[in-house]
């Protein structure tokens, strides 16, 4: 896209520029596609060439020496783009070093990295962003590089929703202190449903991959230099959740404006922020990840742990009490709801029992003595697990994960029930990405807003099943995934501010779009692709909306990097997560 705007750049009215968009859209791009950042020397190496080219490909080292070549494969079409495409596997190329693609002679496309860390840089940045997300505190340097700001919204004051209408709104009514945490996405509201899955999802990296996450470090302040890096990051969003607590058990669905406010600063957008509504997945949410820091932290904090496990029991409490009231979003609010179609709570009940019973039985409950902590297996053992991939709307392969992995907790056989569940899908991922024309393990039904977190999610279901099974199969299918995030898709793009030969530069994230620093804050992942077209200007009347984009009707395709495309351009903490995870664990694994 960046490239095919070049050849328009003297655009000038919106009109022409929505033409320009629609046809950019209609294009995909030559190139050689591969992961831009490169590959470790023992991983597997595609390269899509998109088109029909009887021409076969050569590999030739800096110094012009050919260390392999490859005949033109067959031709495959992908139906998500349009496209024909031919693959080319240049695996066998191990040697460490920089590397250039030939065909007919002719240089082609970028040169490629084979190296032992090509992603420790991406997989630092991802994790550092979710400092540039918190809440309640000035960046400063030198941790915050250019990307300095002041605090914003000290959340000292928010407003519990509905007890200050009588004051007509002015702020006047119950308040709460709601400071730290990290912003959701692009916008500044605090969201306890995404946060359940993000804040999952780096603490099981970190339970996962100890050591390789103590390597890595990354310039944050230090308030507890007793706990690891990434595990000081998390309790900063940790400590923003507990305040959402209510004395009954009950928790808060978000804190945010009512509506969400402009391009600005945190510093800037000083309307009342509020508490609004509890809600059944809010409380089941927070007791899951609360169940799973109480075991992560043990080691380092054994209060912290026990206040964590407290939480979560008295959430679950709640919810089992609780279990229809789902979020209902008021009239008079418009900021993110986190409220998926067929919300039944299920998933998110077998997800807090789940994590439960582990953290009661690892803080030394004995299940058959203990009447509570054996009630969340028989919880568990109720609500059958399905094969849904993980998302914020559906929390059930989180607990598959869980279970899978723990037979001596759960026992042989509900253990063997999950494993296959998980196996089940990482072969249907597998299956998928060995045959599609970009090598991509992707279902239809993925291709959504948030479509890139879909990829980075599916990469961590092969690589569950890979640490499960050791086949080197599902392995290769998570660095299918990377490869796409970081540049081996129709757009030629890596999805990750400041990585890459072409990256973002205009995200959906009101600090990179109000500051005056010209980059994006770095290692953001964006949302991806998709045909929802909910922030395209349709009618003609919404011109704060976008051109079309998706002219060409095919999902792959459906990619704006402008700041209006909050559908397909935005950032968000449960997009980041998956990312790092994905890039963290392919390091952590190829550089044993
Ligand atoms: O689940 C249905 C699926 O069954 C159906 O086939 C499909 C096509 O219609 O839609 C699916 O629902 C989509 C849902 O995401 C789940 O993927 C909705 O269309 C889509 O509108 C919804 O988008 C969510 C978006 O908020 C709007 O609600 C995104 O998942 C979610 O990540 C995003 O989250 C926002 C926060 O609200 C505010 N902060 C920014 C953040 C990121 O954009
Ligand atoms: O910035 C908001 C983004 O975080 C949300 O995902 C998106 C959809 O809910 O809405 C964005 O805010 C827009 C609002 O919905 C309409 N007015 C323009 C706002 C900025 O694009």
């Amino acid at each position: 896209m960046n490239t095919c705007k070049s050849i328009f750049s003297n655009v000038s009215t919106a009109a022409l520029s929505a033409v320009v968009v629609s046809l950019c859209s209609a294009m995909a791009f030559a190139g050689p596609l591969m992961n831009q950042l490169g590959y470790a020397p023992e991983a597997e190496k595609q390269v899509v060439i998109p088109g029909n080219d009887a021409n076969g490909l050569e590999v030739r080292d800096l110094n012009g020496k050919t260390v392999l070549k490859l005949a033109a494969p067959y031709v495959l079409e992908w139906e998500y783009s349009g496209e024909e495409t031919q693959v080319f596997d240049i695996s066998a190329v191990k040697t460490p070093g920089t590397y250039r693609l030939f065909r007919a002679g002719a240089y082609i496309g970028n040169p490629i990295t084979v190296g032992k860390n090509v992603y420790e840089g991406v997989t630092k940045a991802s994790l550092k962003w979710f400092y540039y997300q918190r809440a309640s505190m000035p960046l400063v340097a030198p941790y915050a590089d250019k990307w300095v700001r002041a605090a914003g919204h000290m959340d000292d004051k928010v407003i519990v929703y509905g007890t200050d209408k009588a004051t007509g709104g002015k702020g006047a009514g119950k308040t709460i202190k709601s400071p730290r945490g990290w912003y959701d996405a692009g916008d500044y509201g605090k969201y306890i449903v995404n946060s359940g899955i993000t804040v999952w999802t780096l603490l099981d990296l970190y339970e996962k991959f100890p050591k390789y996450a103590d390597t890595l470090s990354w310039d944050i302040p230090r308030e507890y230099a007793k706990l690891p890096l990434l595990l000081e990051e998390v309790r900063y969003n940790l400590d923003w959740m507990l305040t959402l607590q209510d004395k009954d058990g009950s928790v808060f669905h978000k804190v945010s404006t009512l509506k969400f406010c402009g391009s600005v600063m945190p510093e800037q957008d000083v309307a009342p922020r509020y508490a609004i509504l509890k809600s059944v997945t809010a409380a089941l949410d927070f007791a899951g990840v609360m169940a799973q820091a109480s075991v992560v932290y043990a080691p380092f904090d054994k209060a912290y742990s026990s206040k964590l496990l407290k939480a979560a029991e008295a959430a679950y409490a709640w919810a089992k009490k609780n279990p229809e009231m789902f979020y209902k979003q008021p009239a008079d609010v418009n900021t993110g709801s986190y409220v998926p179609g067929n919300e039944d709570g299920k998933d998110e009940f077998r997800f807090a029992a789940a994590e439960l019973f582990n953290a009661k039985v690892a803080s030394g409950a004995n299940p058959t003595t203990d009447k509570a902590t054996a009630a969340y297996l028989e919880d568990l053992k109720a609500n059958p697990f399905t094969q849904n991939g993980a998302w914020w709307g559906d929390l059930n392969m989180l607990a598959v994960f869980r279970v899978a992995n723990a037979s001596k907790v759960f026992g042989d056989s509900l253990a063997g029930v999950a494993k296959k569940i998980l196996l089940d899908e990482a072969n249907s991922l597998r299956s998928i990405g060995d045959t599609s024309a970009y090598r991509l393990p992707m279902h239809p039904w993925n291709w959504n807003w948030g479509s890139n977190s879909a990829v980075a999610n599916n990469g961590i279901v092969l690589l569950q099943a890979y640490l499960l099974t050791n086949d080197k199969s599902y392995l290769d299918g998570a660095q299918q995934c990377l490869d796409y995030l970081l540049g081996k898709n129709p757009m030629d793009i890596t999805y990750v501010t400041g990585f890459g030969f072409r990256s973002p530069r205009s995200p959906h994230h009101r600090p990179s779009e109000a500051d005056f620093v010209d980059d994006p804050v770095p290692g953001m992942l964006v949302g991806g692709p998709h045909l929802g077209k909910q922030d395209i200007n349709l009618n003609g009347t919404d011109h704060w909306k976008c051109p079309n984009y998706a002219a060409a009707d095919k999902p792959a395709l459906a990619y704006l990097d402008d700041r209006c495309s909050y559908a397909t351009n935005e950032v968000a903490i449960n997009w980041n997560a998956p990312l790092a995870f994905l890039a963290g664990a392919l390091q952590a694994i190829y550089n044993k």
